[in-house]
């Protein structure tokens, strides 16, 4: 770990000699400040363990998503577990003596616990749960939201061991009036400052004190991978992927909605009631992003893919929605004109994406495209156009299509 964290310590201070953490070959030809075409494209593999097929979308902070092909796995497995980082990992982190506190004006009391500590004194539950970026889809807006433009891929779906939130609650007491939570992690500001804070966002009380919402340590049953978390992390599944703080080290039980960094404004809220496109939205009239949307994703085939003629082709893929469950997910290959049902499993546990699989008969050459429409159990399907337009391009849970030859 060491080793490699000098390393990449090195291709963040941009120095010539390496461009995508590896040394440039021909290096010494060229002169000192030479603008290396490739420097912009980050290599994912500059995070240790991260797949070479994540698209990067930056690096400072690191951003990145997971194609939707290599999301086939019904756990997603640590290296394509897509990253959405808004400030700088932190260092040198000392697991032994790392510690969470529960602290706030709603808590009976403030306590500490090693993680040691959390792993003794309280029952370790694993969950798969789903974290969706609230910005996932943001790149379908228009006009075009500010901010990372994700495209599908900004989700998924582990399995993470750890204790629940409640049992931590508990053991330190919460007043009558508490009503939410709020994080802090230590990552570290853009601008280095120490006092600033990253990103400090929450759930209300009755999401925080829920089986499934975890303070976990381990993932897959490894640690937890230092850009996602390590070695300490919240976890509530079907939120939006902000509020399952990572390299967590206290949280707040507070009397009022969390006022933390990245909790006002437009970050996580989109209008109250929907609006025009491009309007500017009073922020009264901004709501904060509880559950997500229900939404699905087809991880085979590959969009491009070439099929021969006359075979069945195998579509999968998974479907998820915040608090509910998925009731229904069907198919087209024909622009929507036909839905076909595809056959859906049962999640592993609440907030688990489920998995859809279906045969499609494509009956002649040529090109088609495959849709997938996911319907949830209060009977609300996703949309064919991109929903609900909001200043951040929150919350795109229009239908995933993909595209393939028959030939
Ligand atoms: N401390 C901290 N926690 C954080 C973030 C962050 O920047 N710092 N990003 C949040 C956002 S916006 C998302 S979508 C998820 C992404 O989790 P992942 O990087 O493990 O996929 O982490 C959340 N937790
Ligand atoms: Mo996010």
């Amino acid at each position: 770990m060491n080793t490699r964290r000098s390393f990449l310590k090195k291709s963040f201070l941009g120095s010539q000699a390496l461009v995508w953490g590896v040394p440039v070959v021909y290096g010494s030809v060229v002169p000192e400040k030479y603008p290396f075409v490739g420097k912009w494209l980050a290599d994912p593999e500059m995070l240790p363990g991260k797949n070479a097929g994540l698209k990067v979308l930056g690096e400072r902070p690191w951003n990145i998503e997971t194609p939707p092909h290599l999301l086939d796995d019904k756990v997603t497995p640590a290296d394509k577990m897509f990253v959405r980082n808004n400030g700088l990992m932190p260092e040198a982190i000392d697991v032994a003596n790392w510690s969470l506190t529960i602290n706030g004006e709603a808590a009976k009391t403030t306590k500490s616990y090693s993680i040691a500590e959390l792993k003794s004194k309280f029952k370790t539950y694993t969950y798969q749960l789903t974290i969706e970026c609230g910005g996932n889809g943001r790149a379908e807006f228009n006009p075009p939201a500010k901010g990372n433009q994700w495209e599908v891929g900004a989700v998924s779906c582990a399995k993470w061991t750890g204790v629940r939130l409640k049992d931590i609650l508990m053991d330190v007491g919460i007043k009558d009036d508490a009503v939410y939570i709020g994080y802090y992690g230590k990552d570290v500001h853009l601008s280095n400052d120490p006092e600033k804070v990253v990103i400090s966002r929450g759930v209300p009380i009755s999401k925080a004190l829920e089986d499934e919402t975890l303070v976990a340590w381990a993932m897959n049953g490894e640690d937890i991978p230092l850009a996602n978390g390590h070695p300490l992390r919240l976890v509530v599944g079907g939120w939006p992927g902000s509020t399952s703080g990572k390299w967590l080290s206290a949280i707040s039980v507070r009397n009022v909605v969390h006022d933390g960094e990245k909790m006002g404004g437009d970050s996580y809220r989109v209008p109250c009631e929907a609006v025009a496109p491009g309007e500017v939205v009073p922020d009264e009239n901004m709501c904060i992003i509880e559950g997500m949307p229900v939404k699905s994703i087809i991880t085979y085939p590959k969009t491009g893919a070439m099929i021969k003629a006359g075979q069945t082709l195998p579509v999968r893929g998974h479907a998820w929605v915040g608090d509910k469950s998925v009731k229904e997910v069907h198919v087209s290959s024909d622009f929507g004109a036909t839905w076909q049902a595809a056959s859906l499993e049962r999640p592993a546990n609440r907030q688990a994406w489920q998995h859809f699989s279906a045969e499609l008969k494509l009956p002649a050459t040529g090109y088609y495209e495959i849709w997938a429409k996911a319907k949830d159990s209060d009977g609300k399907s996703q949309p064919m156009v991109v929903p609900g337009w909001n200043p951040k391009g929150y919350l795109n849970n229009a239908c995933h299509r993909i595209a393939v030859k028959v030939r």
